[in-house]
C-alpha cells in the first residue's frame, strides 16, 4: 500500500490517496483516506514517465567528445568518435554501463526505458556464440536495476542511404534481415527471464541503415508491439533520403510504412508543416530527446505545429550524455522559446506548460514502450514517482502549478521514490542497489580507460 498526501490521478488531483498494488498493477485507489500502519508514505505521487529512447553504452563516452577538432564539428564527426569508442566495449562492460544508466534513470524519476539496441556483435563483426549475448547483458542489467524494459533490437544493414555498405565502425551493428530474424527470436526467448512487464519491439535503425523491402519484412516479423525508427534528425539525412527514395524521411514513412500507434519516430526534428500534421494524425509518437539533440546540434523540434495538431510525444535520453528528467522537459520548452522568441509554447490551447508537457510525455512514453501506464488509474501498471512538494523549489506553489515548478524550477533531487510495475526501487532519492551497481560501473570504466 502507498499513501500519498496528494496524487495526480487520471481525473485530476486528489488528496490523501491510498493505492493498493497487486501483481505490479494498481488494484485500488481510495481518496480522502487516512494512512495506515505499514503504508509507504509519500508527499506527492505522479505517474512516472517512461524514457522512450536510450543507447545505454553511449553513457560511457559522456564528456569525451566535446573537444573541437579541425574544421567544423558536427553530428557526423561525433558519430565517427562514437564508432571508435564502440570498438572496445566488452559484454561485461556493456552490462555494467547499462545497469548504472538504468539506476540513474530511476533516480531521475523514470520507471521504464526503451533500449534501442544495436551493439550486437564482436569487434570484428562476427556474432557472439550466443547471437543475443549483448541483449542478454541488457536484460541482466535490468534484473539488477529493476527498471521496466522495452527491448528494441535494431536492424542495421547499411552504412548510409542507397544501400551503402557498412563502414568498419559499423561492423558490430550489422545484420541482414535473415540473421536479424534469428537474433530477434533468441532475444525473445531470453526476455522470459525478466518480469512480466518487460516488452519486446523492433527497431529498423533509420532509412539510412535499412532498405524499404527489409523494413516491410521486419514489420511482418513482429506483427504486434512497438516499432521505433530514427527519422529526420539531421538536414543531411533528410537530403540523402530524399535523393534516394524521393521523399523526406517522415513523409516517406507515412506514405509507405503504415505508420500507426505502434510506431515511434525518434527525433522527427526536421519536418515540414504538412509532415507535422500528418504524423500527428497517424497516432504515432514522436520520440523527442532534447538534451542529445542539443548536444549533437540536431536542432529544435518543430513543436507548435505538432502540438496544435494534437501530436503525441514522449521523451528519451538517447546518448545519455546527461540523464535528467527535469532537464529534458525544461530544454524541450526552452529550445522552442529560444527559436520563437516567445513563452509558454509547448501547450495545446491555454494553461500550464508543465502540466501539459508532463501528462503528454507520460502518456506518449507509455504508448511508445507498449506499457499500460502513463496515468494513475485502476488496472494500469504501478509506474509511479513521488516528489517532495515541500522542497525549496516547490514549497511556495499551489498544486495546479506544481508541475510548472518541477519543469522550470526544480532538479531531479525532488524525487523521493520510484516504483516500476510495483517494484519499489528508489527510496529517499537513492536506488536500493546503488552501491553495488556503482562499484561495478567504476570497475568497468577503469578497465575501459586503462590504456
Ligand atoms: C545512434 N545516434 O544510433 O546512436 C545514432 C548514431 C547512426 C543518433 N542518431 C549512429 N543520435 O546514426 O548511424
Ligand atoms: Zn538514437
Amino acid at each position: 500500500m502507498i499513501h500519498a498526501r496528494q496524487a495526480l490521478l487520471a481525473e485530476g488531483w486528489a488528496r490523501d490517496v491510498r493505492l493498493t498494488l497487486a501483481d505490479g498493477r494498481i488494484a485500488g485507489i481510495e481518496t480522502g483516506a487516512a494512512p495506515q500502519a505499514g503504508d509507504v508514505r509519500v508527499d506527492t505521487l505522479l505517474p512516472a514517465l517512461a524514457n522512450l529512447h536510450s543507447h545505454a553504452f553511449q553513457r560511457a563516452m559522456a564528456g569525451m567528445a566535446e573537444e573541437r577538432q579541425e574544421g567544423r564539428d558536427s553530428f557526423w564527426t561525433w558519430r565517427a568518435l562514437m564508432y571508435r569508442f564502440v570498438g572496445r566495449l566488452t559484454p561485461g562492460q556493456v552490462e555494467a554501463i547499462a545497469a548504472q544508466v538504468q539506476l540513474e534513470m530511476l533516480e531521475a524519476g523514470y520507471a521504464a526505458v526503451g533500449e534501442f539496441h544495436y551493439l550486437h556483435h564482436q569487434p570484428d563483426g562476427r556474432p557472439y556464440d550466443d547471437i543475443a549475448e549483448m541483449s542478454r547483458r541488457i536484460f541482466a542489467a535490468a534484473q539488477q536495476s529493476g527498471i521496466g524494459l522495452t527491448h528494441l533490437p535494431v536492424l542495421y544493414s547499411h552504412g548510409g542511404a542507397g544501400r551503402a555498405p557498412l563502414g568498419e565502425g559499423q561492423r558490430r551493428f550489422g545484420n541482414d534481415i535473415e540473421r536479424f530474424g534469428v537474433l530477434l527470436e533468441a532475444a525473445r526467448a531470453a526476455l522470459g527471464a525478466l518480469p512480466g512487464d518487460a516488452r519486446l519491439g523492433v527497431a529498423p535503425h533509420s532509412l539510412r541503415a535499412v532498405a524499404p523491402e527489409d523494413l516491410a519484412q521486419l514489420v511482418a516479423m513482429q506483427p504486434a508491439g512497438p516499432i521505433h525508427i530514427h527519422a529526420a534528425e539531421q538536414p543531411q539525412e533528410v537530403r540523402d533520403v530524399e535523393a534516394w527514395l524521393g521523399a523526406r524521411p517522415v513523409a516517406w514513412l507515412l506514405d509507405n510504412a503504415a505508420v500507426d500507434g505502434r510506431w515511434c519516430l525518434i527525433h522527427a526534428t526536421h519536418m515540414t508543416a504538412a509532415e507535422s500534421r500528418a504524423l500527428a494524425a497517424s497516432g504515432a509518437v514522436a520520440g523527442l530527446c532534447p538534451i542529445t539533440e542539443a548536444n549533437l546540434g540536431d536542432g529544435p523540434f518543430a513543436g507548435p505545429a505538432y502540438v496544435a495538431a494534437g501530436g503525441r510525444f514522449g521523451l528519451g535520453s538517447d546518448s545519455n550524455v546527461l540523464i535528467s528528467l527535469t532537464e529534458e522537459l525544461r530544454l524541450l520548452e526552452y529550445s522552442q522559446r529560444l527559436r520563437d522568441l516567445g513563452r509558454a509554447v509547448m501547450v495545446a490551447g491555454r494553461g500550464s506548460v508543465g502540466a501539459f508537457l508532463y501528462a503528454a510525455a507520460a502518456r506518449g512514453g507509455a504508448q511508445a514502450l507498449g506499457r499500460a501506464a502513463g496515468i494513475i488509474a485502476p488496472g494500469r501498471l504501478a509506474d509511479l514517482v513521488a516528489v517532495d512538494s515541500t522542497a525549496p523549489a516547490l514549497c511556495a506553489l499551489p498544486r495546479e502549478k506544481l508541475l510548472d515548478g518541477l519543469v522550470f524550477a526544480a532538479r531531479d533531487t525532488v524525487v523521493t521514490d520510484v516504483w516500476s510495475a510495483g517494484r519499489h526501487l528508489v527510496r529517499e532519492g537513492r536506488h536500493v542497489r546503488r552501491d553495488d551497481i556503482l562499484a561495478a560501473f567504476r570497475r568497468a570504466m577503469r578497465e575501459l580507460t586503462a590504456d
